[in-house]
């Protein structure tokens, strides 16, 4: 007797698992291409060169320097650190050698280093960025800039920049028309409607948006009345902020069509996808340079083999996947 056919179909195999080595790591921030979608948050890193005991820079995606201003500054009375059960409290109040000496010391040893460098810089007012921008534009080693409207220590204020979309527009505008570089304008959290600043950035001709820069706190020993920072006031970082900054990324996603670098909180690479879930292209990490100085480095080897692990074959998969109505 022949054999009865089977009428059962082939069982469905899954899909061919996802090997490590074949994950594209790849973004794009408008015109800027990054390796991978891991940055150095500005002001934890140092000039970045800092960071070169710890890891060769050009493994981040980006490393992105310390607030650089046209003046040199002191910075903040001191104590400009104050460490909270739930994140860190910092005044540090843009302490930097100014433009002339990034461009005459620091740019020279920096420039080739990062296989992307991105200078933050801040100014007074909108003429003072500009002034700024177009200093650095056409420099060798520079593939982009950061604005910092969002320093949330500075006694004569730029958080009134990052509070006000026609500040903004006018702000953002000023830089654009005097420079080529890719423009990533730095949000603050402490606004009620992020994304109408988010929009008048990219209305301006902003490339990107970074957020978020540290949420406004304080702290105090009720002992004796001291408040922990020399400023009394200052800004909150670390993982108590990070749902408040996956919020307000994804309330921009929503509503803005711009490339979103995320921060706020990152220590992990989990960190750092949940980021890219809910629609940041990219990721900055900050308040974890202080006990992990090659944090960055560390995300970046564990990228692959993680997202292997969930199937997906790019980073790119893996950004906007939220599962939200
Ligand atoms: O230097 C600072 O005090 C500082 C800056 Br520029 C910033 O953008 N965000 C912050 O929390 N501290």
């Amino acid at each position: 007797m022949p054999p009865a056919v089977s009428r059962e179909t082939k069982p469905t195999t899954p899909a061919d698992p996802v090997r490590p080595e074949d994950v594209d790591l790849s973004v794009r921030l408008g015109p800027l291409e990054l390796a991978n979608p891991v940055m150095t948050a500005s002001g934890t890193a140092g000039l970045g060169l800092e960071m070169e005991p710890f890891y060769d820079l050009s493994v981040a995606g980006a490393i992105v320097v310390k607030t650089i201003t046209k003046k040199p500054r002191k910075g903040n009375p001191m104590p400009r650190l104050s460490e909270t059960p739930s994140g860190l409290l910092n005044s540090i109040g843009l302490p930097n050698k100014g433009i002339d000496a990034f461009v005459a010391k620091t740019l020279p040893r920096l420039a080739g280093k990062a296989r992307c460098l991105v200078v933050n810089i801040a100014g007074g007012c909108s003429d003072e960025f500009a002034e700024l921008a177009e200093r650095l534009d056409g420099l060798p080693g520079i593939d982009a800039l950061e604005l910092n409207i969002s320093c949330p220590n500075v006694e004569d204020g730029n958080l009134p920049f990052a509070r006000d979309p026609e500040i903004v527009r006018g702000l953002v505008k000023s830089v654009v028309d005097v420079t080529d570089l890719p423009i990533i304008t730095k949000l603050s959290p402490n606004v009620t409607d992020v994304a109408s600043i988010a929009q008048a950035a990219k209305d301006a001709g902003a490339h990107a948006v970074s957020l978020i820069n540290t949420v406004l706190g304080m702290s105090v020993d009720w002992r004796t009345g001291k408040p922990g920072l020399g400023t009394v006031i200052g800004g909150l970082s670390g993982p108590a902020v990070k749902p408040i900054a996956l919020r307000m990324c994804l309330e921009v996603k929503r509503a803005v069509d711009i490339p979103i670098v995320g921060i706020g909180g990152i220590v992990s690479v989990d960190d750092a996808l949940e980021f890219l879930t809910v629609g940041a292209t990219a990721v900055q990490i900050g308040t974890a340079h202080y006990k992990t100085p090659d944090v960055v480095a560390r995300v970046v080897g564990e990228l692959r083999e993680r997202l292997a692990s969930a199937g997906r074959r790019s980073v790119q998969e893996q950004i906007a996947s939220l599962k939200a109505p």
